[in-house]
């Protein structure tokens, strides 16, 4: 379809006139090769609205964008008129740097998303492959669909099978009667496709048409015309929301230390500030970009008392220590991310119970049996700034509850709560 050897640089030769003249069939082929059939994507709403209809688009994280499929320039490949066509629409991976997905609404993806080339590489949950698995909604209908009344639809007559295929975002046509659309020049609405930015993308998006499952063909069929993929649609996210990615005490450390100075139960002593580590800049957080939680919801809820932006780190200090037996968690609202920080004393082994075995596990890892040994937060219960013997006593005595300490033997922590929540 392309004669692209045409154009190529061994078959220049060696005068002058011969190269012009090629110079010129090179140009006609150029022309020639626009004019072929291709499918394009087109936007042209922005929640809800109509914006002149672009290829390339700004977006935000939860916009929705509804785009067009259209097709032109068969009337080279089909002089005789197009019959049938289809456009499968292809939504890739986020690459490239980056994040969140650009997805049609109505369809559902898993957690850790999976590109596909086909159905069979799709797990049962997510059986449907559109270059990632998803699985259609109830509500997929209202999301990819062929608007048969346009006044500019390929195919306008009434004679026609039109239809959306929303495990493969097939966009599938035929007219029943035997006589081809002619191409008359302007592009012909194929088909809707309506698209929501999830809330944590950011980067550029590019949706497209498959290169096997897209063609057109004509009133003799076979073969019909397989289409290379034509103009995508692209959407860019460059206003992105910072992805937490890590936390210092990291989400689910926990506390084995005494929670408060042995002869004053009102000097606290366990965390109370947690160092969160985002994807970009953390320039611009203040406390309302937080949340405390706590797991169990039991006691005081700590508030934020303020939050400092290093580079890419914010300090979130709370206006009250954690408490035992309990997660404190801090959420990033945006992201939906958190990080949970918890306390058990005398919880060495880090199961979520305070027991016995907890003061063998100190007193092993003391004899450099605990590989990795035990960092101070889980053996320096008496908080001397040293793992010691002192420590397996100290041990002892919160679990039976000597001096102010409650007794802790059998106490325990709930599951960490994940970390997105
Ligand atoms: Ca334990
Ligand atoms: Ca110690």
């Amino acid at each position: 379809m392309y004669h692209q050897g045409i154009c190529d640089p061994q078959h220049g030769t060696s005068t002058v006139t011969k190269q012009t003249v090629l110079v010129i069939v090179c140009a006609l082929v150029s022309a020639a090769q626009a004019d072929a059939a291709l499918y394009s994507l087109v936007a042209v709403k922005k929640n809800g609205t109509a914006i002149p209809p672009t290829s390339s688009l700004s977006v935000a994280p939860g916009d929705r964008i509804e785009a067009n499929i259209f097709l032109s320039g068969w009337g080279t490949d089909l002089p005789e008129g197009v019959r049938i066509a289809q456009a499968r629409v292809v939504i890739p991976e986020p690459q490239g740097g980056a994040r969140g997905l650009v997805l049609p609404c109505g369809f559902d993806v898993p957690s850790d998303l999976m590109a596909c080339l086909g159905s069979p590489d799709c797990p049962a949950e997510h059986p449907n492959c559109i270059g990632i698995c998803v699985k259609a909604t109830s509500d997929a209908t209202q999301c990819a669909f062929i608007d048969v009344t346009r006044a500019d639809f390929l195919f306008p007559e009434q004679q026609i099978t039109a239809d959306v295929d929303f495990e493969t975002l097939r966009y599938f046509m035929t007219k029943t009667e035997s006589v081809g659309r002619p191409d008359l020049g302007a592009p012909a609405y194929v088909g809707t496709l309506i698209l929501d930015v999830s809330p944590l993308a950011c980067g550029m998006f590019v949706i497209g048409t498959s290169d096997d499952d897209t063609f057109v063909g004509g009133t003799a069929s076979p073969p019909n015309i397989v289409l290379v993929p034509g103009h995508p649609l692209t959407l860019s996210v460059t206003s992105c929301v910072p992805l937490l990615l890590s936390c210092d005490p990291a989400h689910c450390d926990t506390d084995a230390r005494i929670p408060h100075e042995p002869e004053n139960p009102t000097i606290r002593l366990l965390w109370r500030e947690m160092v969160m580590t985002f994807d970009r800049s953390a320039r611009d957080m203040t406390p309302s970009d937080f949340e405390v939680v706590l797991v169990p919801n039991e006691g005081v809820l700590p508030g934020i008392a303020s939050v400092t932006p290093v580079g890419n780190s914010a300090t979130v200090m709370l206006n009250r220590r954690i408490s035992p037996k309990q997660w404190t968690c801090l959420r990033h609202l945006d992201s939906g991310r958190q990080c949970c920080m918890g306390s058990l004393p005398a919880d060495a082994n880090r199961d979520r119970m305070s027991l016995s075995e907890d003061v063998e596990h100190l007193l092993d890892n003391l004899l450099g049996m605990v590989g990795p040994a035990l960092r101070a937060e889980q053996c320096d219960i008496d908080r001397s700034s040293l793992c010691a013997p002192a420590d397996l006593l100290m041990g002892a005595d919160l679990l039976s509850g000597v001096e102010t300490f409650l007794p802790y033997l059998g106490a325990g922590l709930p599951e960490c709560p994940p970390e997105k929540p």
